[in-house]
Formats: structure tokens, sequence, C-alpha cells
């Protein structure tokens, strides 16, 4: 009897390890086949990527008239593949804060090397949605190879998170004359549309300034923009309540209501005030980010050879009134000598003249 009901509990225990067996066995192929599935839908997702890599949006292989924004043609879909919907408002692959530094060695090679998808030129198109805005960004420029690479390093990644078209354009001041900051940059304004028509956001930035968080959006608002608010070297805070300097945007339409920038400040300072006292005069209103997304880091530098403090500055800025009409985007003269395409960005380089006698003295 003893015997029997051992046979009879054997058996189930047998039973029961044969049914967990089984069970382990379908659970397993259920998980197999999922992975599988994701697998296939990875690489038929990886392939799509490719293949709109393959033709790069550009201006030449754009059929007229066809595409409503500034986005890969439409017209080569295949019947599965869905339009491009317009670029999210608020990026999704942003990351936010940002480590930035300057302490290990940086190389051109490097930079093109990290950023394949960057076009000759160096201009951009998001792959995977239209975006909203055309963004020319302008960086006024004299012997300051080494930050420049810096700044591509760290710019071109952050830009292609934020989702919009762009072009970077550095203005190179030709000679050894006294720099001129704003006047570079109606320069670049002017060249920029000459190259691509279709900008319609200028954002106008020192080559020594890194933004240390993603959120600061590189895009025009409804008001004039400025992005640089707190920056290490004050202390991460806005200096006073008019400073408009370091990066700053504009639309097509806000820059020329206030005819540009100033062309007649020669050497360090007060053409930032200057642009400032244009947007209050023209009855607009300067939009920043918060300050603590709106911060940036500056490599550190002496002042530049040829770019001593404008004497003149303090007084001008109280002119700004009276001389913004005639003084401008209006009056610019300059002799272009040379555009050249480089991989990661254009390089414009310009004779813009010199300070009036008077002021050369000064
Ligand atoms: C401040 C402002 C800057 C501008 C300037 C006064 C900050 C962070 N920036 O810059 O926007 O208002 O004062 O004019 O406060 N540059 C050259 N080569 C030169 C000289 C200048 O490339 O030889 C360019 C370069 O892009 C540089 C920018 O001009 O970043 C401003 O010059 P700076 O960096 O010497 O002046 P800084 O830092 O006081
Ligand atoms: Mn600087």
């Amino acid at each position: 009897m003893t015997r029997l009901l051992l046979g009879v509990t054997l058996e189930r225990i047998c039973k029961a390890v044969l049914l967990l067996c089984l069970l382990h066995f379908v659970i397993i192929m259920i998980l197999y086949f999922d992975v599988y599935a994701q697998h296939l839908d990875f690489f038929s997702r990886f392939n799509a990527r490719n293949a709109s890599r393959a033709h790069p949006f550009s201006n030449s292989s754009r059929p007229n008239g066809t595409v409503p924004s500034y986005g890969p043609p439409s017209t080569n879909l295949s019947a599965t593949e869905k339009p491009l919907q317009p670029c999210q408002e608020t990026p999704p692959g942003l990351v936010g804060r940002l480590l930035i530094e300057f302490s290990s060695p940086m190389s051109m090679e490097r930079v093109q090397r990290e950023n394949p998808d960057v076009r000759q030129g160096g201009k951009y198109t998001p792959p995977d949605c239209l975006p909203r805005q055309k963004v020319a960004i302008l960086i006024p420029f004299r012997h300051r190879e080494h930050h420049l690479k810096y700044w591509l390093h760290y710019l071109h990644p952050i830009l292609r998170r934020q989702k919009v078209a762009y072009g970077i354009y550095i203005i190179n001041q030709f000679g050894e004359d006294t720099f001129n900051r704003a006047k570079l940059l109606n320069v670049g304004f002017m060249e920029a549309l000459k190259d691509d028509e279709e900008y319609d956001c200028f954002i106008f930035s020192d080559v020594d300034l890194i933004p240390m968080d993603d959120r600061n959006l590189y895009r025009c608002y409804e008001q004039p923009r400025h992005f640089a608010v707190g920056m290490d070297k004050f202390g991460f805070r806005l200096p006073y309540a008019g400073y408009f300097g370091g990066v700053s945007g504009l639309s097509k339409s806000q820059f020329l209501k206030i005819n540009g920038f100033p062309n007649e400040y020669w050497g360090w300072g007060g053409e930032d005030d200057d642009i400032f006292n244009r947007i209050s005069l023209n009855g607009m209103k300067v939009s920043r980010p918060d300050i603590r997304i709106g911060r940036y880091r500056m490599i550190k530098h002496e002042r530049d050879k040829h770019n001593e403090p404008n004497p003149q500055r303090f007084t001008k800025i109280q002119n700004t009134k009276m001389t913004m009409k005639r003084d401008g985007i209006s009056s610019l003269q300059y002799r272009l000598v040379e555009i050249s395409r480089q991989p990661m960005y254009t390089n414009i380089t310009v004779e813009i003249g010199r300070p009036p006698p008077r002021l050369a003295r000064g």
C-alpha cells in the first residue's frame, strides 16, 4: 500500500516537472520570437535612415516648388514610407546640461570624423522631420583658429539635436586693421542670404562661447533673442539688464527693422549696447532663456591685437537714435576677398576698411 502511494506521488511529481519544462519551453519561444521581431524592426528602420542619408537635401537637388518646407524631397517616397512631419517644438533628443571643457586637444579632423552628416560648407538638415526655421549662424573672426575647433566640436552635435536646418559662416576680417565685430556680422547677413535666400533666422555668436545646455534652442523667436544670459566670466549672471553681447539672434524681419547692426564701432566694445538700443527704439523687447538654461563657458583669452577698447563707445551709444537710420545694413560697404567652403563651415574673408582718421588717432 505504501509502495503504491509512493508510486502515485512520484508519477505526479514527474508530470509536474514535465509540465514545468513545457511551460518553460513555451515562454522561451515567445521571448525568442519577440526579440527576433524587434531585430527585424530595428534593421528595417536602420535601412530607411541610411537610405535617407544617401540623398541628403541640397538646394541643387530640390525640384522647383515641390517641397513646402526645408526637408528632403518628398517625391521619391515609397508607398510604405510616411511623409516627413514638421519637427517637434521641443526636440525629443535633447540631453540638457553639458560638460564643456577645453583642456583636451582638438583637431579639425576629429570634428569632421565625428560629424559625418554635416554637408560641405557646414550645412545640415534634419533627416527625420521638416525643420521649422532655416538658421544662418554667423561668427565674427580673425586669428582664432584654436577657438573655432572647439566651437565646431561642441556646436555641431548640439545643433543637430535641436533639429534645425542650419549653415555655419565664419566672417573673417582681412588684413590687420582695427577689428569691427558688428560690421562683420552685417556682411555675414548679406552673404548668407546670397548663399541661400531661404534663411529666415540669423544667430550671431562669438567664436569663444559654448552653451552649457542644449535646451537653449538656437532659433528665432517672436522678439529678438539674447542667448548668452549667464557666462562663467560674469559668475553666470546677467551683467546688466541691457546686456546683448556674446550670442544673439534675430529673424530676417527683426534684423531689417533695426537697419541691421552699426558699421561704425571700430575696436572693442559698445556695438552690443548699440544693437540693444536699436531693438528698444524700434518697439521690440529682448527675450531670453531661463538663467539656469542660458549658461555659457567662454574659452579664456587675452585681448587681441588691433581690437583695443574703442574710446568713442560711451558717446556713440548715447546717439543710437540719430545714427541708426543712416548707419546700418542700408549703408554697408565691403569688398569680398574669398568665399571658401570647408567641410565644417563656410569661410567668408572680407575687407571692411579701417576707422576714419580721427578715430585711428584716438
Ligand atoms: C565681449 C562680448 C562680445 C562683444 C565684445 C565687445 C562677451 C562674452 N562677449 O567679448 O559679444 O560685445 O565684448 O566688442 O561678453 N574676434 C576675433 N578676432 C579678434 C577679435 C575678436 O575673432 O582679433 C571675434 C571673436 O569671435 C570674439 C569676438 O570677436 O569672440 C569678441 O571679441 P573678444 O572675445 O575679444 O571680446 P570679449 O570676450 O570681451
Ligand atoms: Mn571673448
